[in-house]
């Protein structure tokens, strides 16, 4: 196996034995596979729109689900990894039968399925030999993966979008493209980035008509006395029928990680047994899994590997999934039957106590456009003196430490705009506020970095500047899997320079194409809380 796709890759340059996110061997070549395959039948439904028939939108949402399958901690089930490439490959025979023209079609568009094992281990990162063109193949893959996986919540609220089906399969299929210079994937990096941008647009418009737009809301981070279930991961869709299902049951459900933005829209708050957040960032759930005593739904990543203690209580649904844990799954647009969950939780005690108090979020776009004045106002008058973005991702690595100090360590007339799992490093601080304005503004998920993007495009507006980068925001963010690098390429397209991101940089970007990155955006890495508060003028 080789894999470099995330930030704790091992010795920053690439998990060789195993993953150091504890994804084995034959389980990453299986993903190699499927990922090969999925590029073959993006070639071919690229090779059909070129032809001028369309391409049914279930392969779409396969194309979606298979690259968010192989995002970091999302998938380690073997078994359903395979069995998706066989899936894969039917359709893709199926509709290279409709191609007129197969002369321009890659060898993994034609290829017939026969050995997965010796085939998956020709296709893997490293059978692209030069270093450029790998690294630049890969960082749109990744960026494509998190552009999947935006796209699959957004499918599974029925919000389909096909220009931008099309784009991420055209690039996709570019990936396997010999004849593509380091100039043309260096554009093409950046129109992945310009769907990026797209991609997120659907999933807030897909979230915000189906549940409303995000408010101002305060989060319990207590526990009550009834049994309950945890649900974690992003998809919305999913909590929405698990509240609905756990309704005058007696069992409570608190959310996890990237769920607890969901508290922040108006639809959810109707449940009265929505309990509130229970936890921290993704990698502490060992601990806190054990603890919660009762079932547990993973609807994405970020998955660890499960001790046995609590092994029997984790489910998964959607492109999440783990060997020997039960997975539960419907169409799009049908009910899942949470049932078998909500049997387990009323056997199980309530969660046990390991916070109390209340964190405080929804500072997504409508909510922050309401403050507006506001928020110029303090601009203006210098109470407000710089935004600190520092949206994300959070990881177990100790380097991690240095967000929580730098937010710690932050003048007092800063104000930190984040979104994404990074914010367990600072949520919980008592950082205080700035004339009613909290000082860490809390979007939501990772994809609501989105909000952060257009909160900075009004902000501009409103000053009558011409350059998004004349704003008093600095940008100082945190990485670990795929979608973050989706994010990055959003904001890039939208011409923002002098990000620093860290902890380290990506391992899977070649000296050229980091020079590319630092020659082009300014973008850096992170040195030392003092130095880097000095060099962003805090
Ligand atoms: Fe290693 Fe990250 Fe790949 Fe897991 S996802 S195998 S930790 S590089
Ligand atoms: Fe976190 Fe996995 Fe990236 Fe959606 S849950 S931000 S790491």
């Amino acid at each position: 196996m080789f894999c470099y796709q995330c930030q704790e890759t091992a010795g920053c340059k690439g998990c060789t034995a195993c993953g150091v996110c504890g994804k084995q061997p034959e389980v990453a070549v299986m993903q190699d596979l499927l990922v090969y395959v999925t590029k073959g039948l993006s070639a071919v439904t690229t090779q059909l729109r070129a032809e001028g028939k369309t391409v049914d939108k279930t392969v779409n949402h396969l194309i979606s689900v298979n690259l968010f399958i192989t995002i970091t901690n999302a998938n380690f089930d073997l078994d359903s990894i395979t069995a998706k490439v066989t899936e894969t490959l039917a359709v893709k025979e199926e509709l290279l039968g409709q191609v007129q023209n197969k002369e321009s079609l890659p060898e993994a568009a034609l290829w017939n399925g026969s050995d997965y094992a010796e085939k998956a281990k020709t296709v893997g990162v490293l059978a692209t030999e030069n270093e450029d063109i790998r690294s630049l193949r890969e960082l749109i893959t990744y960026g494509l993966k998190g552009l999947a996986a935006y796209t699959k919540h957004a499918n599974a609220l029925l919000n389909d979008d096909e220009e931008l089906d099309a784009f991420l399969q055209s690039a996709l299929a570019k990936t396997l493209d010999d004849s593509l210079s380091v100039d043309d994937l260096v554009a093409l990096t950046l129109e992945v980035g310009k769907y990026g941008v797209q991609g997120m647009a659907d999933l807030d418009a897909a979230n915000t008509t189906a549940y409303g737009n995000p408010e101002i809301t305060t989060v319990d981070i207590g526990v009550r006395k009834n049994p309950a279930i945890l649900i974690s991961g992003h998809d919305l869709k999913d909590l929405e029928m698990l509240l609905e299902q756990t309704k005058n049951t007696g069992v409570d459900v608190y959310t996890h990680s990237e769920m607890l933005p969901a508290h922040y829209y108006p639809f959810f708050k109707k449940y009265p047994h929505f309990a509130g957040n229970y936890g921290n960032a993704w990698w502490k759930q060992k601990e806190e899994f054990e603890s919660f005593n009762g079932p547990v739904l993973m609807t994405t990543n970020c998955i660890v590997p499960p001790k046995d203690s609590y092994k029997d209580r984790l489910w998964t649904t959607g492109a999440a999934g783990y060997p020997g844990c039960k997975h539960i799954d419907a169409p799009y647009g049908e009910v899942k039957d949470f049932s078998p969950i909500i049997e387990q939780a009323k056997k199980c005690p309530p969660p046990a106590e390991i916070e109390t108090g209340s964190i405080i979020g929804g500072f997504a776009h409508e909510q922050v456009f309401a403050l507006a004045d506001t928020v110029v106002e303090a601009v203006k008058t210098g109470a407000i003196r710089k935004f600190v973005v520092m949206a994300g991702c959070d990881g177990r690595a100790k380097s991690r430490s240095y967000y929580q100090e730098f937010a710690e360590k932050l003048p007092k007339d800063t104000v930190i705009l984040t979104a994404g799992c990074a914010k367990y490093k600072y949520n919980k601080l008592d950082l205080g506020d700035i004339g009613g304005i909290p000082r860490v503004l809390d979007a939501g998920q990772c994809n609501d970095s989105y909000s952060l993007a257009l909160i900075a495009l009004k902000l501009k507006e409103v000053f009558g500047l011409d350059d998004v980068n004349d704003l008093p925001i600095v940008y100082n963010i945190a990485w670990y899997e795929q979608k973050a690098v989706i994010v990055l390429l959003a904001l890039l397209y939208l011409g923002v320079k002098n990000i620093h991101l860290g902890p380290t940089l990506p391992a899977f970007l070649s000296p050229n194409v980091a020079k590319v990155l630092v020659d082009s955006f300014g973008i850096a890495g992170i040195t030392t809380v003092d130095e880097d508060m000095r060099i962003f003028g805090l």
